[in-house]
C-alpha cells in the first residue's frame, strides 16, 4: 500500500503524505514520493501542488530505523532534487514537527504555509550526524547563515513564530483569519488558490537564491557550539564545513555535508545516540492507556526537593497543596518557588502569564485536612523512616480512598513505609533527581503490594511530566543510588590506592561526566550519603568503603554548604585542598591499601567497570524489568555522557571476553563479595 495519496482539488494536486506515526522518510515512503511526482508532473491541468501530511505531524525526519543498514535508493537528496525543480509551484503545509529531512523537504519545496504552533528543527547532530539532504544550505538562503548554523548546530526545535525563523513560512494559517473554513488542509488550500488568482505563485529553487553572509562571528560560533555540544564531537564538525563550504553553491556543500552524513552514521558516537533515541522511547509509557484519572496532587514538605515537586507538576499544568508543619516552613518554601519562577521568566524561559498561572497552582497548607480529597500524594520529607511512617499513617488517616500515596524517598525501604497505611497497594515510590524540576529521570518504585494500576498511572503521569521514567523494585538505593553508590565506592577506593581528587574529577570530565563525581558530592553534600549508609552496617569485606566520606565529614568537611568538601569554596573558583589529599593518604595507610599508579584511562576504565557490575547485579536480582532502563537512568539521573550511550551500550563495544577479564583481576585484588562473577552474557548484547 502506498505512502501518500494524491488528487486534484480545482487546479492544486495535493499529494497526502500518510505514514504514522511521525511520517519518517523511509525508503518505501521515498519511493512512493517520487512515483507520485513522476505523475503529477505528467498532467498539465496541475497549476500548483501543494504537499501535506495526515495525522499528527509533518515529516519527522529520515526513518532513523533505517541507519543501521545501509542506505537504499531512492535516496533523500533525489526526491529534494525533485521537489526543488518541479514544472510547477510547490507549497508545503506543515503542522506538528518539521524535523531533520522533513525540514529538508520543506525547504525545497517553493512556498512554506504553516500552522502557527509548528516546530521546525535539525536535530540530526543530537543522532550523531548531520543533515544529509542540503537542510543547512537552504536554510541559510532562507532564514540567514547565522540563524541556518545555530538550529543545525544546537539541534534544537524552534516555532515557527519565533522572529529568527519567520522568514522560512510564506504564510502563518489560523482559522481566525479564514473562520469560514474547517481544518488545515481547507486553510492550505484556499492560501494556494488565493495565490494562483494573484498569479503569485511561480517555481523558485531555494538553491537558487541569494545567500546574504551577514556578519557572522564564526570564532564566538564556534566556541558557543564546542560549549553546548558537551560530549558530543559532530556540531563542531558540522560548522567547520559548513563555514568551510559558504561560498560554494547548495549542490556542492550539500555533497560534502552528504558525504559527511554517511560517514557517520556508523560511527560509534552516531550508534550511541541511536541507542539513547530509542531506548527513551521503549521505555516511555504506552500510549492511549486509560490510567487512574490524576487532576489535584498534594506534596508533603515544602524543603528542596518539595518545593521543587511542586513546580513540576505546576508546570505540567497540576493543581498542588503544598502541606507543611509550621507557617514559617511554609512561606519559605512558597517564596523559594515564586522566587524560582520569576527567575525563569527574567530569562526569558516562561512568559509573565505562565508564571503567575503556575504561582497560582501551588497552594499552601500547614491542614492536612486540605489533601483528603487529592487524587495522589507526594511525600518529600526528611529521609527517616519513623518520620515517613508517621505521615503516611496520618495520610492513610486523612486522604480518600482512592488517593495514591507515593514518597520521594532515595534510599529507605518502601514497603516498611506502605506498612503504616491499611492500603499498602496504593502505596508507591515517585523518586525525582534533583533539582526536580530539571532532572529527567523519574524512578517508579514498585513496592512488593503495589497494584499494577497504581505503577501504571504513575508511568503515564511522568509522561505528563515529561519525565524519562523507569519502574524499579525495592532495595537499598533502589536501582539509581544503588548504582551510583557502587560507582562511588570505586572512586573513594581509587583514592585510598593513590589517585589524587583531580585526578579522579578531571578523568570523569574528560569521559564526559557533567560534573566530576567529588564535585557532586561536594555539590549535594557529603553527609547525606554518610546519613544514609549510616543507617546500614557497614560491609565488613570492605574496609575502605566510604571512608574518605566519613573522614571529610568527621572533619566538618561537608561540601559547599560548609566551604569547605573534597575542594575548598573560599575562593570563587574551587581549589583543590592538600588537606583533604594528607587526609585520604592518612585513612589509606591506617587502613593499610595498596597504593597503584593511576591515570586517566585506567579511572575512567575502573569507574565504568564497576557501573556495569552492579547494572548486572540489579538486573539479576529483577530490581529493574528491561536492561534498557540502566542506561536510560546514567543518561538522565546522573549526567552519563549520551555520545557513549551508557554503561551498558559501552560495555557491549568493550565485549564480555574483556570485561570478564577485567572484572576477574578486580576480583583476585578485592574479593568476590565486591566484584562478584557474574554471567554477563545475560546481560550484555553481543550480536
Ligand atoms: N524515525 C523512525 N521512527 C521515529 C522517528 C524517526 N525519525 N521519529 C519518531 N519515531 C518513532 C518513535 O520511536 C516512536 O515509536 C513513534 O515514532 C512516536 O514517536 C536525512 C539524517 C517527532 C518530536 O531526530 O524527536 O532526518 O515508540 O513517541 O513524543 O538529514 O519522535 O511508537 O515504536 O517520540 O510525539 C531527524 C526524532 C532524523 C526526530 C515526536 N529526526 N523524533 O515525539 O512521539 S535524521 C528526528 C522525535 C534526518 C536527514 C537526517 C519525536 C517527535 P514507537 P514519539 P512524540
Amino acid at each position: 500500500m502506498s505512502l501518500v495519496n494524491t488528487r486534484m482539488v480545482g487546479q492544486i494536486a495535493v499529494l497526502e503524505i500518510n505514514s504514522p506515526p511521525v511520517n519518517a522518510l523511509s525508503v518505501q515512503l521515498r519511493s512512493d514520493m517520487l512515483k507520485a511526482l513522476t505523475t503529477i508532473a505528467e498532467n498539465t491541468d496541475v497549476a500548483a501542488l501543494l504537499l501535506h501530511c495526515a495525522g499528527s505531524t509533518f515529516i519527522c525526519g529520515a526513518d532513523i530505523r533505517e541507519f543501521d543498514a545501509e542506505p537504499l535508493s531512492p535516496h533523500l537528496p533525489e526526491v529534494i532534487a525533485r521537489l526543488e525543480n518541479f514544472p510547477v509551484p510547490v507549497v508545503a503545509l506543515l503542522h506538528g514537527h518539521v524535523l531533520g529531512g522533513g525540514l529538508e523537504v520543506a525547504a525545497a519545496c517553493h512556498y512554506r504555509i504553516a500552522d502557527p504552533q509548528t516546530n521546525i528543527g535539525l536535530p540530526e547532530v543530537s543522532l550523531g550526524v548531520v543533515p544529509g539532504a542540503g537542510g543547512a544550505q537552504r536554510m541559510m538562503r532562507l532564514v540567514g547563515v547565522e540563524n541556518a548554523v545555530q538550529l543545525a548546530t544546537s539541534g534544537r526545535a524552534v516555532k515557527v513564530t519565533q522572529p529568527e525563523y519567520n522568514a522560512f513560512c510564506d504564510a502563518l494559517l489560523s482559522d481566525t483569519s479564514f473562520s469560514h473554513l474547517e481544518g488545515l488542509l481547507a486553510l492550505g488550500l484556499h492560501w494556494v488558490e488565493l495565490a494562483l488568482q494573484k498569479g503569485e505563485l511561480v517555481p523558485r529553487a531555494t538553491a537558487n537564491m541569494a545567500l546574504d553572509q551577514g556578519e557572522v562571528d564564526w570564532e564566538a560560533l564556534t566556541a558557543k557550539v564546542a560549549r553546548s555540544a558537551k560530549s558530543n564531537p559532530v556540531p563542531n564538525k558540522l560548522l567547520a564545513q559548513l563555514q568551510r563550504d559558504l561560498c560554494l553553491s547548495v549542490q556542492e556543500s550539500e555533497s560534502h555535508t552528504r558525504h559527511l552524513f554517511l560517514e557517520l552514521r556508523q560511527s560509534l558516537v552516531a550508534k550511541a545516540l541511536r541507542h539513547a533515541f530509542f531506548l527513551e522511547k521503549k521505555l516511555q509509557a504506552p500510549r492511549g492507556k486509560q490510567p487512574l484519572r490524576i487532576d489535584q496532587v498534594g506534596v508533603i514538605g515544602a524543603g528542596t526537593m518539595g518545593g521543587a515537586i511542586a513546580i513540576c507538576f505546576a508546570d505540567a499544568g497540576f493543581k498542588v497543596v503544598l502541606l507543611e508543619q509550621s507557617e514559617q516552613a511554609l512561606s519559605a518554601g512558597l517564596e523559594r518557588i515564586k522566587v524560582q519562577y520569576q527567575g525563569s521568566c527574567d530569562k526569558g524561559r516562561i512568559t509573565q502569564q505562565q508564571c503567575d498561572v503556575r504561582i497560582s497552582l501551588i497552594n499552601g497548607s500547614c491542614d492536612y485536612s486540605d489533601v483528603a480529597d487529592v487524587d495522589l500524594v507526594i511525600e518529600a520529607a526528611f529521609e527517616s523512616m519513623e518520620v515517613k511512617q508517621s505521615i503516611f499513617a496520618k495520610l492513610d488517616e486523612v486522604c480518600k480512598k482512592s488517593s495514591i500515596l507515593a514518597t520521594n524517598t532515595s534510599y529507605l525501604d518502601i514497603n516498611l513505609i506502605a506498612q503504616a497505611t491499611a492500603r499498602p497497594e496504593s502505596v508507591v515510590g515517585m523518586h525525582f533527581f534533583s533539582p526536580a524540576n530539571i532532572m529527567k529521570l523519574l524512578e517508579i518504585v514498585n513496592a512488593d503490594q503495589t497494584a499494577p494500576a497504581v505503577v501504571e498511572a504513575m508511568q503515564q503521569l511522568a509522561k505528563k511530566l515529561r519525565k524519562q521514567a523507569v519502574t524499579v523494585g525495592v532495595c537499598f538505593g533502589f536501582a539509581a543510588n544503588r548504582m551510583y553508590s557502587r560507582y562511588g565506592r570505586e572512586i573513594q577506593q581509587m583514592l585510598l590506592e593513590g589517585a589524587s581528587v583531580e585526578q579522579i574529577d578531571n578523568a570523569m570530565l574528560d569521559f564526559g561526566m557533567a560534573m566530576g563525581p567529588l564535585a557532586v558530592l561536594d555539590l549535594s553534600g557529603i553527609d547525606i550519603g554518610h546519613n544514609a549508609r549510616a543507617q546500614y552496617p557497614q560491609p565488613e569485606y570492605d574496609p575502605g568503603y566510604f571512608k574518605v566520606s566519613t573522614a571529610l565529614v568527621n572533619a566538618g568537611r561537608l561540601g559547599r554548604k560548609t566551604g569547605l568538601g573534597f575542594y575548598n569554596y573560599s575562593t570563587a573558583k574551587p581549589t583543590v585542598d592538600q588537606e583533604v589529599a594528607v587526609l585520604i593518604k592518612k585513612v589509606g595507610d591506617e587502613l593499610g591499601i595498596p597504593q597503584q599508579h593511576f591515570n586517566t584511562e585506567s579511572i575512567q576504565q575502573r569507574a565504568l567497570l564497576a557501573m556495569i557490575s552492579e547494572a548486572a547485579q540489579v538486573i539479576e536480582e529483577g530490581i529493574v524489568s528491561e536492561k534498557e532502563a540502566i542506561d536510560l537512568i546514567w543518561l538522565h539521573g546522573y549526567g552519563f555522557p549520551r555520545a557513549k550511550g551508557g554503561p551498558m551500550f559501552m560495555a557491549e563495544q568493550y565485549g564480555i571476553g574483556s570485561l570478564q577479564a577485567k572484572m576477574e583481576k578486580m576480583r583476585e585484588l578485592q574479593g568476590e563479595k565486591i566484584w562478584p562473577s557474574l554471567e554477563l552474557a545475560q546481560y550484555i548484547n553481543q550480536d
